[in-house]
């Protein structure tokens, strides 16, 4: 039996712990994005996960590693340095606190406002006071590719269901209004866990996104877990290569996946996940293509702006769709 000194004890007493468990997610959806069939893959994969794995996508792994070590040397700074560029409200860098309701986490980030409205008409000074250059150069170029590769899995989707035109849903993100945003994680490792045999730490909490699509791209650290649908927790493993995208939508049928992101004891991660949401004014209803005849919307009619202020207004792990439900 190990005791515990206090003092480690104390220092992680604030944070989420979860019991460890050794499942690894072994059937993820793989999508060759260059490959045959692939409509078809991720619309299955849509509805039985709301998850999967994007291979072949045509993102440089030069750009990614470019930009992956730009942003562990923004992490590695001094915290002073970093703290000029906090708190976030809800933009800027945040450490340790999630979101504007008492979430809290192991884990460091950067959160940016990508919507391209924005970005054309001002400089990085306007946008993000503060921030380098190099690293503001680098979070538009990997945005706009990453953008385009959601655009086309967003066709694709909009192809196999039969909802013409082609661009019906990868317009919502394409468009100059179009309400985005990019996000950095740093998971610091933490060699106090090591006192906490058999549970986890949280370095961010169960959630589900609000936004129409995340793609999500990590270092070769593991950490990220999804809750299936009979409520048990897998773990992802990392592939530095590959994005993971999550969708929200179409009247129940279309997942949103729960995921949550574990500390390592040993080992950072980063991820970068970029949020792709419609305008602000723009009304969020089931695609009567997908209803059957006579179905009725399972929501009251919303807009994205109406569901983003009510987000907010949300814990982490709180069920957001929830509030605009029929009784
Ligand atoms: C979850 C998805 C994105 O990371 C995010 C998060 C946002 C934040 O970090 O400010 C929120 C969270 C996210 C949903 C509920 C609210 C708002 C933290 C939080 C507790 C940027 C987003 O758009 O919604």
């Amino acid at each position: 039996m190990v005791v515990l000194s206090q003092p480690i004890l104390d220092n992680l007493a604030h944070f989420e712990t979860c019991k460890s468990t050794s499942d690894i997610f072994t059937n993820i959806p793989i999508i060759d994005l260059s490959g045959p069939n692939c409509k078809t893959l991720i619309v299955e994969a849509c509805k039985e996960f709301g998850f999967f794995k994007l291979i072949n996508h045509g993102v440089s792994m030069e750009l990614l590693n470019r930009f992956e070590a730009e942003a562990v040397k923004f992490f590695q700074l001094p915290k002073e340095e970093k703290d000029k560029l906090g708190p976030p409200n809800p933009f800027g860098y945040g450490n340790k606190k999630i979101g504007p309701n008492g979430d809290v986490g192991w884990v460091e980030y950067l959160l940016f406002c990508t919507n391209p409205e924005l970005i054309s008409q001002n400089d990085a000074k306007a946008i993000f006071p503060g921030i380098s250059e190099t690293l503001w150069c680098l979070v538009k170029e990997y945005v706009s590719a990453i953008k385009n590769m959601a655009c086309e899995v967003l066709e694709m989707i909009a192809d196999e269901l039969q909802i013409g035109p082609k661009n019906v849903l990868s317009k919502l993100i394409s468009d100059e209004k179009s309400d985005s945003c990019f996000r950095l994680n740093y998971y610091p490792p933490c060699p106090e866990l090591q006192a906490l045999s058999g549970r986890n730490l949280i370095g961010f909490g169960e959630h589900t996104d609000p936004q129409i699509i995340s793609v999500l791209r990590s270092t070769n650290t593991s950490g990220l877990q999804i809750c299936l649908r009979d409520g048990s927790w897998v773990s992802v493993p990392p592939d530095p290569s590959s994005f993971s995208s999550m969708l929200v939508m179409t009247n129940g049928r279309f997942r949103s996946v729960k995921h949550r992101v574990l500390a390592d004891i040993l080992k950072s991660r980063l991820s970068m996940i970029y949020f792709g949401g419609p305008p602000l004014s723009e009304k969020i209803v089931p695609l009567c293509c997908v209803m059957e005849e006579g179905e009725e919307s399972l929501y009251e009619e919303f807009s994205w702006s109406e569901y983003k202020k009510s987000a907010y207004g949300t814990r982490l792990g709180d069920n957001r769709l929830g509030l605009f439900m029929k009784s």
